[in-house]
C-alpha cells in the first residue's frame, strides 16, 4: 500500500505536469492530467513490481502464464488508485487543485483488445490473481487497433477504427531487450547437425521480431504486482539485412487489429499468424526466463505452468515441444510428459461452429515445423487410443481429420487440465462438444464457474452502493467477497431496503442524466424499471426475444392500455461486422426505439435506449443503475456469461432462463428471488420436431408481435423486418425464440408485479447482493491456482 500525503501528492504531480509538458497544472488538460496520473502512479508501484519478480525468481515461486488472444482491461486508473489505497488522497488532491475528476478518469482510452466475456475474464483473473498474491502473468497482444468503435448511422451499426494508442499508453513499458524472433513459412527438414543429433534445417523463413509491452497488476492493497505482458509485431533489427516496405507491412500487420469477431472461427491466414506470434513470443520467452536459474529444463512444471484460454493460444503445446525436442533436444516421450504437466486449458464455447479449425496447407505453410509436431502428436495419439477405443471414436477426437487441425481436440489432448466455465457448460462438454476425449481423458475435466471482480463492480462502479456495505455488513467484504453475505440479514429490514433503494434510485438518476447528455432522450429514473441487456449481440443471446416483448408492451399503449410499470429498455451491443442478421437485428431495435421514443401516445411509459459502442466503461455506468438483469439465452448455449454476475452483485432481479451460469444464481438465492422462464437444455435437445411456423399459427397474440417486424408498425426496416420475420418463420428459428416467447412474457408480467411492491423488490435486490459474494473472481482464481497450476497464495512483504 503506497503511502503519500495530499499534499506530497499535489507537489509531485504539479512537478510530473511541468516535467511532462512544461506547463502548469493550470494549463494543463485532461489528457494530460491522466497521462501525468498515470506515470506517477507507475512510479509508486515500480518498487513493487520489481520486487514481486525478483521474490518470484529468488524463491522459485511457481508462475502461471494465462495465454489469451483477448484481454478486456478495462480503464485502469481507478482500479490502480484502489489497489494502491490511494484513491481519497489523489481525488481530494485534484478537487483541491481545482481539477475535474470525473473528465480526467473519461481522458483513460478503454483499451478494446477483446470482443466481450472472454477478454474481460482474462483481466478480472490477472486482478484477482494479484490481490491473492498469486503469480498469475498475462499474456496476449496488443494490437494497434482494438474492437472497432461502434456508431450508430441512421440506426446501422457503423464501425470506426479504435485508435487508443494515438496518445500514447503510460501504463506501458516497453522492453525491447527482451524481444523474441518468431518465425513463419520456408521450408523445414530434419538433418543431423555436428553432434550427429536430428535438428531442423531451415530456409527461406520469415522472421517477425516479437517486442513486449509490460503493464503491473497491482494487487488490492498488498505488495503483490504482476506482469500483464503484451507483444507486438516488428522487423527485426538485424543490420546485415534490409527490408522493403512492403515486408514492413506484412509483419507490422500481425500484430495491427484485433479480430471483431468471438463468433465464428474468422478464416483468415493472419489470425493463424496472430496465434503463432503470441504463443511463439510467449512460450520463448518463458523458457528464457526458466533457463536463467536452471541448467535444463527438466522440471519445469515445477515453477512454471501455461494456460491456454479459449483454443487460440492452443499452439503452445506444439510450440513448447519444439522448443524441448529442438533446442534442449529431449526425447519426444520427455518432451510430451513435459509439456502435458505444464498445459492446460477452458473451453469458452458450446457453438461447434465456432470450435477452431484450420485447414492443414495453410498450416503446413505457415509453420511447417509446428505442423510436423501436430502431425506426430496425431500419430501418437491414434497410435495409442485406437487399440483401446476403435478407429470410429479415435478418428472422431483426433488433432487432424477432414483436412483440418482441430484446434480444441490438441488442447485437451496436450494439456492436464480441460475445464469449463459453468456447472452446465462443462457438464455439456463432456457429454455432448468434448465427449469423444472425455471417454479417453475424464481424469482432465473440471468446471471453474467464472467470476467478476468487485472491486471494479462494486467498489468503482457503484460508490453509494459501496458506502452503504461498508457501514452495516460486518467483517471485509472488500478482502473476503463472501462477507457479502451479512447483507442477507438485512433482507427483511424496512430501514435498510430504505436505504437500498435510495442507492439505487441515485445512479439510476446519473444514468438518466448521462443519457440525457449523450443521447439526447429522457428517461424517467423515479417511476421506470431499468431493464437491461448487455453483451455483444448474437441469435443465440436473443436479444430479439426482448425485442418482440417491447413490441408487445407498445402494442397495449397503442391499444389503450396503461403499462402498469414504466420500463426503460437498455441495450448495449456490438454485432461483428461480418454478421450480418445480428447487425439486423440492431438496425431493427434502433428503428422500434425511434418510434417508441417519439410516439406521443406513449408518453413516459416506455423508452428504448440503445447505448453505442457498449464497451467496459459503458458497462460501469449501465450496471449500478440496472434493476433486471435479462440472460435470456437459448439454454445449452450460453457457455457461462459474467455480465449477469455483475448485475445481480449491484442488485439487479436476474430474468433468466436455465443457461450458463445463471443456473448456479438461481441455485445461490433461490427460486423467489429470481425469474426463470424458457425451455430448460435437456427440453430443447429433446425437441426434435419443432415448428416456429406451428407456434405462430396457434398464437393470435404472437402473430400480431412478430407481424410488427413486416407490416410498417416500425419503419425503414423493409429489409431487416422481412429477414428477421422469415429466421422466425421461414426458416424455423433457429434459437426457439418463438418456443419461449409465452413463457418470457409471463416471466416479465411478474418482474412487473414485484416491482409495485418495492419492499419485496429491494428484499429480492438484498438477497442477491447478499449472494453475490460467490461469484467473485478471487474465489475462481483461487480454484484455478489449487486444483490447476499449483500456485501457492503467500503474501510476501518486505
Ligand atoms: N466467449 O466472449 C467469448 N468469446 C468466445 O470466443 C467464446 C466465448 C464467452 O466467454 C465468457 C467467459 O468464459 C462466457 O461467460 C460466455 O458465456 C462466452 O460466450
Amino acid at each position: 500500500m503506497a503511502q503519500l500525503t495530499v499534499n506530497e501528492f499535489k507537489e509531485q504531480f504539479k512537478n510530473m505536469i511541468l516535467r511532462l509538458y512544461a506547463e502548469d497544472v493550470t494549463d494543463s488538460d485532461a489528457h494530460q492530467q491522466f497521462t501525468a496520473l498515470a506515470i506517477l502512479l507507475r512510479e509508486q508501484y515500480a518498487p513493487n513490481l520489481k520486487e514481486t519478480r525478483q521474490h518470484y525468481e529468488n524463491d522459485r515461486v511457481k508462475e502461471a502464464y494465462y495465454f489469451a488472444i483477448e484481454f478486456l482491461p478495462g480503464r485502469m486508473l481507478q482500479t490502480t488508485m484502489l489497489n494502491l489505497g490511494l484513491t481519497d488522497t489523489i481525488t481530494t488532491g485534484l478537487m483541491d487543485m481545482g481539477l475535474d475528476v470525473e473528465k480526467i478518469i473519461d481522458a483513460e482510452p478503454d483499451p478494446g483488445l477483446g470482443n466481450g466475456g472472454l477478454g474481460r475474464l482474462g483481466s478480472e483473473f490477472l486482478d484477482s490473481a494479484a490481490a491473492l498474491h498469486m503469480a498469475l502473468n498475462g499474456n496476449g497482444i496488443r494490437y494497434q487497433y482494438g474492437l472497432f468503435r461502434q456508431m450508430f448511422d441512421n440506426g446501422f451499426q457503423v464501425e470506426m477504427p479504435d485508435d487508443w494508442l494515438r496518445n500514447g499508453n503510460s501504463w506501458e513499458v516497453r522492453r525491447e531487450n527482451r524481444a523474441c524472433l518468431v518465425r513463419f513459412g520456408g521450408n523445414v527438414w530434419m538433418a543431423p547437425d555436428a553432434f550427429g543429433r536430428l535438428v531442423p534445417h531451415y530456409e527461406n523463413t520469415t522472421d517477425v521480431l516479437a517486442v513486449p509491452y509490460d503493464t503491473g497488476i497491482v494487487g488490492y492493497l498488498n505488495h503483490t504486482v504482476n506482469t500483464f505482458r503484451l507483444w507486438s509485431a516488428e522487423l527485426p533489427t538485424d543490420p546485415s539485412k534490409t527490408y522493403n516496405l512492403q515486408q514492413k507491412e506484412d509483419v507490422n500487420e500481425i500484430t495491427e487489429i484485433l479480430y471483431p469477431d468471438d463468433s465464428n472461427y474468422a478464416g483468415r491466414l493472419l489470425r493463424l499468424k496472430q496465434e503463432y506470434f503470441l504463443v511463439s513470443a510467449g512460450v520463448q520467452s518463458i523458457v528464457r526466463h526458466y533457463r536463467k536459474h536452471h541448467r535444463n529444463l527438466n522440471h519445469m512444471d515445477a515453477t512454471v505452468a501455461i494456460h491456454i484460454n479459449d483454443t487460440h493460444p492452443a499452439m503452445a503445446i506444439p510450440e513448447l515441444m519444439r522448443i524441448l525436442m529442438d533446442e534442449e533436444f529431449m526425447s519426444w516421450d520427455q518432451a510430451w510428459a513435459l509439456t502435458t504437466k505444464v498445459m492446460s486449458y477452458t473451453n469458452h464455447t458450446l457453438l461447434v461452429e465456432s470450435l477452431e479449425t484450420w485447414p492443414v496447407d495453410m498450416v503446413a505453410q505457415t509453420v511447417p515445423r509446428i505442423y510436423q509436431i501436430i502431425q506426430e502428436i496425431d500419430r501418437r495419439f491414434r497410435g495409442l487410443q485406437i487399440p483401446v477405443y476403435g478407429e470410429e471414436r479415435v478418428n472422431r477426437c483426433a488433432p487432424l481429420g477432414d483436412g483440418v487441425v482441430r484446434m480444441a481436440y490438441l488442447a485437451v489432448i496436450g494439456s492436464h487440465s480441460v475445464n469449463g466455465v459453468a456447472k452446465l457448460h462443462t457438464e455439456l462438454l463432456e457429454s455432448s462438444v468434448l465427449k469423444d476425449l472425455y471417454r479417453i481423458f475424464p481424469e482432465k475435466f473440471n468446471n471453474k464457474t467464472n467470476g467478476v471482480t468487485m472491486r471494479r463492480w462494486i467498489q468503482i462502479a457503484n460508490p453509494p452502493l459501496t458506502k452503504l456495505l461498508d457501514t452495516e455488513v460486518n467483517g471485509d467484504w472488500k478482502h473476503r467477497p463472501l462477507d457479502i453475505i451479512g447483507v442477507q440479514s438485512f433482507a427483511k429490514d424496512p430501514t435498510f431496503l430504505k436505504k437500498l433503494q435510495e442507492v439505487k434510485a441515485k445512479n439510476k438518476r446519473s444514468l438518466a442524466k448521462k443519457i440525457r447528455e449523450k443521447l439526447d432522450i429522457s428517461v424517467d429514473p423515479d417511476h421506470a424499471i431499468f431493464d437491461v441487456q448487455i453483451k455483444r449481440l448474437h441469435a443465440y443471446k436473443r436479444q430479439l426475444l426482448h425485442a418482440l416483448y417491447i413490441i408487445d408492451e407498445y402494442q397495449q399503449i397503442k391499444a389503450g392500455q396503461k403499462l402498469a410499470v414504466p420500463r426503460v429498455h437498455i441495450f448495449g451491443a456490438k454485432a461483428a461486422p461480418s454478421y450480418y442478421y445480428a447487425k439486423e437485428i440492431i438496425k431493427m431495435i434502433n428503428e422500434l426505439a425511434k418510434v417508441i421514443n417519439h410516439d406521443p401516445d406513449v408518453g413516459d411509459q416506455l423508452r428504448v435506449i440503445f447505448v453505442p459502442n457498449y464497451g467496459v466503461s459503458e458497462a460501469e455506468e449501465i450496471i449500478p443503475a440496472a434493476d433486471v438483469s435479462e440472460q435470456i439465452s437459448l439454454a445449452g448455449k450460453e457457455a457461462s456469461g459474467t455480465s449477469n454476475m455483475k448485475l445481480m452483485a449491484n442488485g439487479a432481479i436476474t430474468l433468466a432462463t436455465m443457461d450458463g451460469a445463471n443456473i448456479e444464481i438461481a441455485d445461490a438465492v433461490g427460486q423467489d428471488n429470481i425469474v426463470i422462464f424458457g425451455m430448460t437444455a435437456t427440453e430443447v435437445a429433446a425437441y426434435t420436431n419443432y415448428s416456429s411456423q406451428a407456434i405462430y399459427d396457434g398464437d393470435k397474440h404472437l402473430q400480431k408481435v412478430v407481424n410488427a417486424l413486416v407490416d410498417g408498425t416500425i419503419p425503414n426496416i423493409d429489409r431487416e423486418g422481412r429477414d428477421i420475420y422469415n429466421s422466425l418463420l421461414q426458416y424455423n428459428d433457429e434459437y426457439y425464440v418463438l418456443a419461449d416467447y409465452e413463457s418470457y412474457a409471463k416471466a416479465q408480467d411478474k418482474i412487473t408485479a414485484l416491482y409495485q411492491d418495492p419492499q419485496a423488490w429491494y428484499q429480492m435486490a438484498a438477497i442477491n447482493i447478499a449472494k453475490s459474494g460467490q461469484f467473485s473472481s478471487d474465489l475462481t482464481i483461487a480454484r484455478y491456482g489449487d486444483d490447476i497450476w499449483h500456485l501457492t497464495r503467500d503474501q510476501f512483504v518486505n
